[in-house]
């Protein structure tokens, strides 16, 4: 028999090479696991049934590698793909690691930066799609400042703009199949990161010369961080359009950049999300973006990450029973009721609308009166995900 939660390729499960690669290095602690190369990172993405690998260029290639190096790291890890069957859906530019981009790399006030973050990402971009990858992500983590001495907002905000229409143009004068995803966080590394919520990032597309190339990289424990409602912020970017990918991961609300497993901490907030991704028919990576706890060695990390895919799998069964439980139905059947008396004025305005809309009545009080049973449905979803029903 075939267990339900194992991960198949369709379920599009993802893993970038510096989430199961990290190594627990923490800013009081020095790293408590081994580093793994990337291809013995492929080979375990594959013994825990994932679908797909992403990362950073640096991930792969090091920063100082010669393209002699080059050649051969992409040769091998090309090669422990084939072997695995596993994809390069993502990929994406390290821009926070090295020194030079202790001040941002594309906001960053000196134009050498800016210029040498540019180059980066160019090579990135081609060493990304070299190896199948269809979406490129951008996480601002250094774009931002300590102190606003240091730097005009609005004067950020048009060079990220200068720079993203650079990028969208280059990838168009190669002739790339490749969207880019902006990945928005409030802070950490920096004090404050410009483009700070995905509704920041989706305001900003907008602005771009090439906005159908755009899109966003919503992260559960990012939007958490700025006390936010994940569902609703990736419901925003899927209802524009533009939910491009996503990293899926969790954290408490109020604490460090946690990325823990997805579902570590808010069930219920995951679970509508995985509702939400599967009624709409969510088609991209499901990214999962976190990384084992401290404490683990590499049998943990494998237990973090099938943990991730599995938690991912009961939700979605969780959210078929939910939309097949006959009580939560006719509950949501109540609310949604709807006799037809205003369909008049409903839709797009007319004057005639509006002047019968002002001659109508409503019976204000008997409005404010109605119960909803919002209390009933909750509890019916808790006693749901608690599998007592
Ligand atoms: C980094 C960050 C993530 C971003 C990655 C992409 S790297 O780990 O915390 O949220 O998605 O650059
Ligand atoms: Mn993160
Ligand atoms: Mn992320």
């Amino acid at each position: 028999m075939t267990d339900q939660y194992e991960p198949r390729p369709e379920h599009k499960f993802t893993f970038g090479l510096w989430t199961v690669g990290n190594i627990g290095r923490d800013p009081f602690g020095e790293p408590v696991r081994q580093p793994l190369s990337p291809v013995e990172l492929v080979h375990l993405l594959a013994e825990v049934g994932a679908y797909g690998v992403n990362f950073h260029d640096n991930d792969l290639v090091p920063i100082d590698a010669t393209p002699a190096e080059r050649d051969r790291i992409v040769r091998e890890f090309k090669q422990a793909l084939e072997e695995t069957g596993l994809v390069v859906p993502m990929a994406t530019t390290n821009l926070f690691t090295d020194p030079a981009f202790k001040d941002g790399a594309l906001t960053s006030n000196d134009p050498r930066v800016r210029a040498y973050a540019l180059q980066k990402t160019m090579n990135a971009i081609d060493l990304g799609v070299e190896l199948g990858a269809k979406v490129y992500v951008f996480w601002g983590g250094r774009e931002g400042t300590e102190t606003d001495a240091s730097k005009d907002p609005a004067g950020a905000i048009k060079r990220y703009r200068e720079a993203i229409n650079f990028l969208t143009e280059y990838v168009i004068d190669q002739g790339y199949d490749l969207r880019f995803a902006l990945e928005a966080k409030p802070n950490e590394p920096r004090g404050d990161i410009f483009l700070p919520t995905t509704g920041a990032m989706l305001a900003f597309i907008e602005t771009l010369d090439h906005p159908e190339m755009v899109g966003v990289n919503p992260e559960v424990a990012h939007e958490h961080m700025a006390g936010l409602n994940f569902v609703h912020a990736v419901a925003q970017a899927w209802e524009a359009g533009k939910l491009f990918h996503i990293d899926l991961n969790d954290q408490a609300f109020g604490r460090y950049d946690q990325d823990f497993r997805f579902g570590a901490v808010n069930l219920k907030s995951a679970f509508f999300l995985v509702k939400f991704l599967e009624d709409v028919g969510y088609e991209g990576s499901r990214h999962f973006d976190a990384h084992a706890y401290r404490t683990e060695d590499y049998e943990g990390v494998k237990d973090f990450a099938r943990g991730c895919m599995r938690t991912y799998l009961i939700l979605k069964e969780k959210a078929r029973q939910w939309n097949e439980d006959p009580e939560i139905q006719a509950l949501l059947e109540e609310i949604r009721a709807d006799d037809g008396s205003m369909a008049a004025y409903q839709g797009a305005y007319s004057a005639d609308k509006a002047a019968a809309l002002r001659a109508e009545t409503f019976d204000r009080v008997a409005l404010g009166q109605r119960g909803l049973a919002y209390e009933r449905l909750d509890q019916l979803t808790v006693e749901l995900l608690l599998g007592v029903r």
